[in-house]
């Protein structure tokens, strides 16, 4: 039997302009009722009405001068320099300082994959999911400097049961339980252009994860971030659950960071052409920033330096290391992190339940935008080869073909090292899929001393599992 809404919820939507939702308590039993009362009593209202009418009328930008090109540390340009922050790097590992964060608040529609974006079938060969990839990166963390490194897994709440149970049915990939920690980032409504909270079914709100800026938030709340630095974790190396190049807790980067006395690095690589998307890194009242590709005006993105390179070309890979301390820090004043607005057509249903569409708003935190509150920020670029193969897009660019396409040109690459070169196509492309699991070798060094003598004539996969 369905009934009004009750006297505060209703007094809460009049108070402030949901009155549209009223209707919509005629269709619910009691169960929903509840649920969607507590879901509206936890919302904050201000802070929506505070975004919507922002998202109409930006407010002017103030203070932001002229992006200037960032001072980067070019990974390979100097041994010397690479080998100390090598050292540094190692020894975070050895004493337990440093843990791996992935974010996988996502889904992966995108890519038309059903489920967490990390249970996604990734690697050349195995087709491991990019869950046991980075598990076993992991893994070979921990055997290299003796000992576990935390592994940190965001998740939101359209995909967190389905993560852990991943997790649980492949045993872990075999990560300690007490090694492996789920964590999960908050939620906002979504709302029409004119700042209704939409429906998403019935007794439901359209909500959508609050971008990966929520990764800092919620590693507080979750209590997450005090059992680490309690454990003696000083630095948390964060990547993307979307690139399975991505070199986990890469002592170069953690110890160059540390040199530098950073709160928060980033890895970039040269962009590929001024069209690619992904947001580059500048300097801009002697902070560092990262400029989303939208956010950059065309003059800006095609302006060369006189060597012919792109002057903004510092593509943002979303590798980072923030300094634990540093986290606590900002999330200790309050969530600081802007928000951006993303402007979509969201599916929903109308206040009789019956299926529809609207143009409407999401609003997102972006994690680099820490960047403006850090101090001695550190800017490594790498070789894009050897660290970004992105999955986002079901075919073309950044897909999972050309991802695969760029492990096996890796693992090619360190097979030549090993003196192991493998048959190749006209452009290059080893002829057959390579694979090397992380957990047979870990780097082109330990591939070399296993002197690998693959059998080139079907695809090859190095590893024992
Ligand atoms: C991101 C960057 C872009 C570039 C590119 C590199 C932003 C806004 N853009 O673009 O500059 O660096 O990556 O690959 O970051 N995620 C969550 N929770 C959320 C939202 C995202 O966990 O609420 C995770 C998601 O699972 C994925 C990652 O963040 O691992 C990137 O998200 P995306 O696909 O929205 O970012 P993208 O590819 O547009």
């Amino acid at each position: 039997m369905s009934s009004p809404a009750s006297a505060d919820v209703a007094a809460l939507l009049r108070k402030h302009g949901q009155e549209h939702l009223l209707p919509h308590f005629d269709v619910l039993d009691a169960t929903r009722r509840a649920s969607f009362e507590a879901e509206l009593r936890a919302t904050d209202f201000d802070l929506l009405a505070r975004l919507v009418s922002e998202a109409k009328n930006p407010p002017p930008v103030v203070s932001e001068g002229e992006p200037e090109p960032p001072d980067v540390v070019r990974k390979g340009d100097d041994a010397v320099r690479d080998a100390a922050a090598r050292a540094a790097g190692e020894a975070l590992l050895r004493d337990g300082k440093a843990a791996a964060l992935v974010v996988a608040g996502g889904q992966g529609s995108r890519l038309g994959h059903h489920g967490p974006k990390g249970t996604f079938p990734a690697t050349p060969v195995k087709r491991k999911s990019l869950f046991r990839l980075f598990s076993e990166k992991v893994r070979a963390l921990g055997a290299r400097y003796g000992r576990p490194v935390p592994f940190l897994v965001m998740t939101s709440e359209e995909n967190h049961a389905d993560t852990v149970a991943f997790f649980e049915a492949n045993d872990r990939f075999g990560l300690l339980p007490t090694q492996l920690h789920f964590f999960t980032q908050g939620m906002l409504p979504a709302v029409d252009e004119s700042g209704r909270l939409v429906l998403k079914a019935a007794g439901e709100l359209f909500r959508s994860p609050n971008g990966h800026g929520g990764t800092l938030q919620a590693l507080h709340t979750s209590g997450l971030l005090a059992k680490l630095r309690a454990a003696g974790v000083e630095e948390i190396f964060y990547f993307q659950v979307d690139n399975p190049l991505a070199e986990v807790c890469d002592p170069v980067f953690l110890g160059g960071h540390r040199l530098a006395d950073g709160e928060f690095g980033s890895k970039v690589v040269a962009k590929s052409g001024p069209d690619e998307k992904v947001g580059v890194m500048v300097r801009r009242d002697g902070r560092l920033a990262v400029v989303e590709y939208s956010d950059l005006p065309a003059s800006l993105r095609e302006a060369r330096t006189e060597s012919g390179a792109l002057k903004f070309g510092a593509g943002n890979i979303a590798v980072h290391v923030l300094r634990a301390e540093f986290v606590s820090r900002l999330v200790a004043r309050g969530f600081a992190l802007p928000y951006h607005v993303a402007r979509k057509k969201l599916p929903c249903v109308d206040v009789e339940g019956r299926a529809s569409e609207v143009a409407g708003f999401k609003f997102e935190t972006f994690v680099f935008d820490a960047l403006a509150f850090a101090r001695n920020p550190y800017c490594l670029e790498v070789r894009r080869e050897r660290e970004f193969a992105p999955i986002k897009n079901a075919s073309g660019v950044d897909s999972p073909a050309s991802s695969v396409e760029l492990q096996s040109r890796l693992a090619a690459e360190w097979l030549d090292a090993a003196g192991a070169p493998p048959p190749r196509g006209p452009d290059g492309a080893p002829a057959v899929p390579l694979e090397i699991s992380p957990l047979y070798a870990d780097s082109p060094e330990a591939l070399n001393a296993k002197r690998p003598k693959p059998d080139y004539s079907k695809p090859v996969y190095l590893g024992a599992e």
